[in-house]
């Protein structure tokens, strides 16, 4: 009852009605008539953020008293998409917010869409940390999140004249609601310099590092509630800022115009996301933006040791720390100097402490894509952490060659430092030497983790390596995205519980002869393909026509990934029809978005490519009815939330042994689209669990492309004896898509032919057949909805909260920590 609520943190249509006015007017000084949609927007965050708040101090001050063990994830990115949404959906307040909305003449849905979404990563690395920050409140684990509060996020991408054009994403132009700065929770950062010994207090001689110059980071905290929890945790994200003192006193006195300089360089580590998802090489401000926020993490949280716990040597009990990837993986070295040089302690005890506190999740096996960073570079940005990290090797090499005399190739092959050239260091083994546990990120990719990349290292220490398969968070990917299909599932199921435990969607397999379900379960795709339509529309002007199949690929732009495998079945259909062999196709339309990183000429070839051929077929009446192209611009969170609802058919084509996950295959199939795939990844599991006969399998496996290559693969021997695809790849080279320019394409055909390093032309035919079975089975709407719905109620183990789940019991060894309402 509202009288007894107190202002900011009631829960009812009135309460909620009374402070968003009051925030209209107090916070950005407006009153109904005169506001701005991004006024409305304002208010609406604040009247929840409050929410938020009330719950976030609860969970702050049970944390302090019980001690509890804490994760921290440390991650160069977070891919957070719109908060609004899902903070109401989580609040469970989504429904009393629309009525108050509607009492007050808004409209509900516009304020929600006028978020401007923090895009604070590049794809599924980024997103993965987002989902289980979600899960981990939801899961009631004790976490912190820490990362970079990159000033400029991903860019957007437009389409001019069918390219990628990059602008800047300056997402905090009109101010971020659900960030609090903490300028007192701040922490110097060195960099370059040298090392020198000293004698401490007791006459012990010691090193330490002198930097050359100094900067600050800023914390800027987050919550993050949990669904139907009143756990909150907090994502902590650094800023770096000059370091006043350093720069105005000791170094540029009288020289202010210098002084400025220096602080404008500092304010450019935390500047810009880096908007490739693979290293580039030599890229020193990467390194130092790594450097930077892994700095200020660990500072804190040694901070917060000494607050609450107390003495270090209990730190690796208090705190687990993972790494996302090798971004992350100096944390490993700093902390070891923190130790050491700041906090007095003995190698034996730092090296112990040190080494029960990492984990590493390893995201890629693609050679190119792991991280080494040239140890001339370290010497100059991080003498001292070079220094550790020969010594970590010392010892590390020493235990190495006891356990296998006289390999030294071994040897050589497990350093942290690659020799032979110029010699670099290599993240992944220094990540895995500091870890207590190492984990891939799906079975397969797990599997060839050990056989493989880390060969060496799992017949050194087999005990630490695991596999934890990927999730999403169904409260966004499901609740969020979709609230039609979810309505009809609690409908069905009678509960909403599935929500939280996602493995109770397995109750609709009772219902899936239910010809009633099937009509609603219908209607429901259809509506979210009219949305999609008419977005599209005003977006790009192209028209797509709900009754068609939707066949949607969307994800970063990567060979790798083989979205010209997906254009080589386009140009088929395009011909076939033309040739007048329409008889077994559907009309269907072909959907594409992800983004290129911008010094990633043949990825941004291939968007041209689509773009390209959309434009000659969808201006050909002969074909129109039959299949359309659309390239979606600007594929993010939000416009995600658009796409997987929308989609009959999920592209998941990548080359079996390359993707090592992705989580994209697991929203679609959740928003009931059914998945053509290969053997890679998470898509295994995902055919295992749906059923076999409710995936539409195609390809190499990954053993067979690997013994493939190995014995010599000819690519051009597929192109000269299967017609049809020399004929899709001439009709490429014919100038035909690129007004008469026969040479435009030529990089990206030529590869194909001559080296095609992730095999379409293997796979072209099998691809192909595939395609015609997907056809067939769209044919028969009510076989296809039993498909869909069985996709959809056997999808309950990719929920992120699994996932965290097995994080806890496995890798973290930690148990739930409920908060109770305050
Ligand atoms: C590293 C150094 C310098 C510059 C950039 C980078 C960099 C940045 C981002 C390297 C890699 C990334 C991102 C990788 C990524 O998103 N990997 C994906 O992770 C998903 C979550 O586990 C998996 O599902 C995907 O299969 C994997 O490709």
């Amino acid at each position: 009852s509202s009288t007894h609520e107190r202002t900011r943190t009631g829960m009812s249509k009135t309460a909620l009605k009374q402070d968003f006015l009051d925030n209209l007017f107090y916070i950005q000084g407006r009153f109904r008539e005169v506001a701005t949609p991004h006024d409305l927007y304002m208010a609406a965050a604040f009247t929840t953020r409050d929410r938020l708040l009330k719950r976030w101090v609860n969970s702050a001050q049970v944390f302090k008293t019980s001690h509890a063990r804490t994760v921290c994830y440390l991650s160069a990115e977070y891919l957070l998409g719109p908060h609004l949404a899902c903070n109401l959906v989580n609040l469970g307040i989504t429904d009393t917010a629309r009525q108050a909305g509607a009492e007050l003449g808004l409209n509900f849905d516009a304020i929600v869409e006028e978020e401007e979404e923090p895009g604070l990563g590049n794809g599924g690395l980024g997103r993965l940390a987002a989902c289980f920050m979600e899960s981990l409140s939801t899961c009631q684990v004790p976490a912190i999140g820490y990362g970079i509060r990159y000033e400029f996020g991903i860019f957007d991408q437009a389409i001019e004249d069918g390219w990628q054009v990059e602008k800047t994403d300056n997402w905090l132009r009109n101010g971020n609601p659900w960030e609090i700065p903490r300028p007192k929770i701040c922490f110097p950062v060195g960099y370059g310099g040298h090392t020198e010994s000293y004698r401490d207090e007791h006459g012990q001689m010691r090193l330490r590092w002198q930097p050359a110059f100094m900067i600050n980071g800023m914390a800027y905290d987050t919550p993050i509630l949990g669904y139907g929890t009143e756990n909150v945790n907090l994502l902590r994200l650094w800023k770096a800022e000059a370091s006043e003192s350093f720069n105005f006193q000791a170094f540029n006195t009288g020289d202010y115009y210098g002084a400025v300089y220096s602080k404008i360089e500092a304010e450019t580590i935390s500047k810009v996301l880096y908007p490739n998802d693979e290293p580039e090489i030599g890229k020193e401000l990467r390194l130092k933006q790594q450097y930077f926020f892994v700095s200020c993490s660990m500072q804190d949280m040694i901070r917060l040791h000494l607050n609450t716990v107390g003495p270090l040597e209990s730190f690796a009990e208090k705190f687990v720390v993972q790494l996302n990837d090798t971004h992350p993986a100096l944390a490993v070295v700093e902390l070891m100097r923190l130790l050491l040089d700041d906090h007095g302690l003995n190698w034996e005890q730092a090296w112990d402490i040190t080494r029960h506190t990492f984990c590493y999740t390893n995201h890629t096996l693609l050679p190119e894509a792991l991280e080494t960073w040239s140890v001339a570079l370290f010497e100059r940005l991080l003498p001292r952490h070079l220094d550790l990290i020969y010594e970590i090797n010392r010892r590390f090499l020493d235990e190495v060659r006891m356990r296998f005399l006289g390999d030294e190739a071994r040897v050589w092959r497990m350093s942290l430092i690659a020799e032979g050239g110029e010699r670099r260091v290599r993240m992944a083994n220094l990540a895995v030497v500091g870890s207590q546990a190492v984990n891939g990120v799906a079975e397969l990719h797990s599997a060839l983790v050990k056989a493989t990349l880390f060969k060496d290292f799992a017949e050194l220490w087999p005990e630490r390596f695991h596999n934890v398969t990927n999730g999403v968070t169904p409260r966004r990917f499901m609740v969020v995205a979709n609230p039609r299909l979810s309505r009809l599932i609690t409908q069905t199921c009678g509960h909403d519980a599935w929500i939280r435990d996602l493995e109770r969607l397995r109750e609709l397999e009772t219902h899936q002869d239910d010809a009633g379900l099937h009509a609603d379960w219908r209607a429901v795709k259809l509506a979210a393909k009219q949305d999609l339509a008419t977005w599209m529309q005003q977006a790009t002007g192209i028209h797509l026509d709900p009754a068609s199949l939707f066949d949607v690929q969307a994800k970063r732009f990567h060979e790798y990934k083989r979205q010209h495998l997906n254009i080589l079945h386009i140009i088929r259909c395009y011909q076939r029809i033309k040739q007048g062999e329409s008889q077994n196709l559907v009309p269907r339309a072909f959907i594409f978005g992800g983004k290129a990183a911008p010094g990633y000429f043949m990825a941004k070839l291939m968007i041209k490519l689509i773009n390209a051929v959309a434009e000659v077929v969808n201006n050909d009446p002969q074909v129109n009815g039959w299949m359309r192209v659309a390239f979606l611009p600007n594929f993010n969170v939000k416009n995600g939330q658009r796409l997987y609802p929308a989609a009959d058919l999920s592209e998941q084509i990548s080359l079996a042994g390359k993707e090592a996950s992705g989580t994209g295959n697991m929203k679609f199939s959740m928003n009931g689209a059914l998945t053509i795939g290969t053997l890679d990844g998470a898509n295994v599991e995902i055919r295992e669990a749906v059923g076999a006969e409710n995936f539409f399998l195609f390809g190499l496996t990954a053993e067979a492309a690997l013994q493939q290559q190995l014995t010599g693969y000819r690519p051009w021997e597929y192109y000269q004896s299967d017609i049809e695809l020399k004929s899709d790849i001439d009709l490429i080279n014919s100038g035909l898509f690129s007004h008469g320019d026969t040479q435009l394409f030529r990089p990206l055909t030529d590869n194909l032919v001559n080296h095609d390093p992730f095999m379409v032309l293997a796979d072209y035919r099998a691809y192909l057949e595939c395609q015609q079975t997907v056809s067939a089975a769209y044919q028969d709407p009510e076989r296809w909805t039993r498909m869909s719905l069985l996709n959809v109620a056997r999808i309950g183990r990719f929920s992120s909260d699994r996932a965290i789940r097995e994080y806890a019991e496995h890798i973290w060894k930690v148990t739930p920590n409920p908060i109770e309402a305050a």
